[in-house]
């Protein structure tokens, strides 16, 4: 196993025990409000230093991005980090959250680790070595179309989009689209990478979700990628890492969602 894979594992394990510690204390947990349905607590940022100890003890030439302390400028290789993907989710304590971390090289994703606190579920992967879930290979599912597909999606749901208009409209559309035309089953879990994983180890089928962050995806694209599945952002070509628009699945049904998306003129 490469270093730095044994090192992000390290550094989401420590994490996850200190998130997974807080969670029966949810209830007493003081919540601040970054934008409406984006939350931070004092976990997302003690587990975030926690991460951050570790990578910089092993590395302390390396750059990092992490969701609480922003760009932190390094040498080529760049640590990407989401503490608590499913922030919400934990504030409730609803067993749905995940810690990420992805190490890139010069922008392209050489590693990645997904870890769930909860089932102790560790997903892996690094370029070209295939992807793992608690060290056993990993591929997506074999759905060949959208038909009973199980698709992980979100709503846009922060910011300008809780206004009515477009946005919202062309979403619906997919997702009615989904439901009566293709009788698939969407699932909105409220966490970007679980639903990644999820959709790596054949779980989910396929997921869509707009406007995410570098530390919400860039784990989850290469640990879907190694494991055979496709991902793209709206276009069909771009890198979701830019756009922050994300489409993942099967060869099929990535190629049907994406296709759902543009009819739609979903943005
Ligand atoms: P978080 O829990 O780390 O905030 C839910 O649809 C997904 O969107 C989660 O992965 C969540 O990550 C992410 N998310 C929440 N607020 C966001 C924001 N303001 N911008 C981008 N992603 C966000
Ligand atoms: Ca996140």
């Amino acid at each position: 196993m490469h270093p730095y894979l044994n090192i992000a594992i390290s550094a989401a394990r420590r994490a996850g025990t200190i998130i997974t510690r807080q969670l029966e204390k949810v209830d007493t947990l003081e919540i601040f409000e970054k934008g409406i349905n984006d939350l931070v607590t004092y976990v997302d940022r003690s587990a975030e230093e926690a991460i951050m100890e570790i990578i910089y003890k092993a590395y302390p030439q390396h750059g990092i991005v992490a969701e609480e302390s922003g760009v932190l400028p390094g040498n080529e290789f760049v640590w990407v980090i989401d503490p608590l993907d499913g922030t919400l989710n934990f504030t409730h304590g609803f067993p749905q959250f995940s810690i990420s971390i992805a190490v890139l090289y010069r922008g392209v994703i050489e590693h990645a680790v997904i870890y769930d606190p909860i089932s102790q579920d560790l997903y892996t992967a690094s370029k070209g070595a295939g992807a793992q879930l608690n060290n056993r290979r990993i591929r997506v599912s074999n759905r060949e179309a959208l038909k009973s597909a199980l698709i992980g999606m979100s709503f846009p749901c922060r910011g300008k989009d809780l206004q009515p208009g477009a946005h919202w409209e062309s979403n619906s559309k997919v997702l009615s689209t989904l439901i009566f035309d293709h009788h698939a089953e969407p699932r909105k879990i409220g966490s970007a990478a679980l639903n990644l994983a999820y959709v790596a180890s054949g779980k989910l089928d396929g997921f869509y979700e707009s406007g995410l962050k570098e530390w919400d995806i860039a784990a989850g694209i290469l640990l879907v990628r190694e494991a055979g599945g496709y991902v793209s952002d709206y276009q069909g070509e771009g890198e979701s890492l830019d756009t922050g628009n994300i489409i993942a699945g099967t060869r099929r049904v990535h190629r049907e969602l994406l296709k759902l998306v543009q009819e739609n003129g979903v943005t």
